[in-house]
C-alpha cells in the first residue's frame, strides 16, 4: 500500500537527513599552504558577513587535475563565486576560470621569491585573454576579494 492509502507518511526530517542546507556559496582556493596567512583574511571577512565558504589549497602547476575537477564541479556543488589566490606565476585564478563559468576573483600574492613586490602575480592574474575574465584585486588584498564576492552575491 502507498503512503497515501495507509495515511502514514515518512518524517520529513528523516527524508532530508544528510542533505547539507548551508553548503558553501564561496570557494576560497590558493596555490600553496604558504598563501594561507594572506588568504585567511578573505575567510574572516566572509564569516563576519555570515557568508558560508570553504577553503582549499590546490596548485594549478603542481596539481592541475585537482584544480580542473574542483572548478568543473563548483557550480554543481552550489558554489556561486570562487576566490583564488596565488603568487609568482599565478595561474590558479585563470585556470579555474577556464574550467568554470562562475565569477572568479583573483588575489595576487607576494611570496618569498616574488618579483617587483608581487607584480609578477598581479600581471599573471589580470592579463587574461578576451572571453575568460578574472577579476583582480590588489596585491595581498584578500579582504577586498571577499567584499567583492559579497557584492556579487548581493548579500
Ligand atoms: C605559488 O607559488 C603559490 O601560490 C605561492 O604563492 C608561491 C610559492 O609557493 P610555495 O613554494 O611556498 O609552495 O604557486
Amino acid at each position: 500500500m502507498s503512503e497515501q492509502e495507509t495515511g502514514t507518511y515518512a518524517e520529513p526530517a528523516s527524508e532530508f537527513e544528510g542533505i547539507k542546507v548551508d553548503s558553501p556559496l564561496v570557494g576560497i582556493v590558493m596555490g600553496s599552504k604558504s598563501d594561507m596567512p594572506a588568504m585567511e583574511r578573505a575567510e574572516q571577512e566572509l564569516q563576519e558577513r555570515g557568508i558560508s565558504c570553504e577553503v582549499r589549497v590546490m596548485s594549478a602547476h603542481r596539481e592541475p587535475d585537482v584544480v580542473a575537477d574542483y572548478a568543473k564541479n563548483a557550480r554543481l556543488r552550489g558554489l556561486r563565486v570562487i576566490i583564488a589566490g596565488a603568487g609568482l606565476s599565478a595561474a590558479l585564478p585563470g585556470v579555474v576560470a577556464a574550467h568554470s563559468d562562475l565569477p572568479v576573483i583573483g588575489v595576487p600574492l607576494t611570496s618569498r621569491t616574488s618579483v617587483a613586490g608581487g607584480l609578477d602575480a598581479l600581471l599573471s592574474i589580470a592579463q587574461m585573454p578576451p572571453g575568460v575574465p578574472v577579476a583582480c584585486v590588489g596585491i595581498d588584498n584578500a579582504r577586498n576579494a571577499a567584499v567583492l564576492a559579497a557584492r556579487i552575491l548581493s548579500i
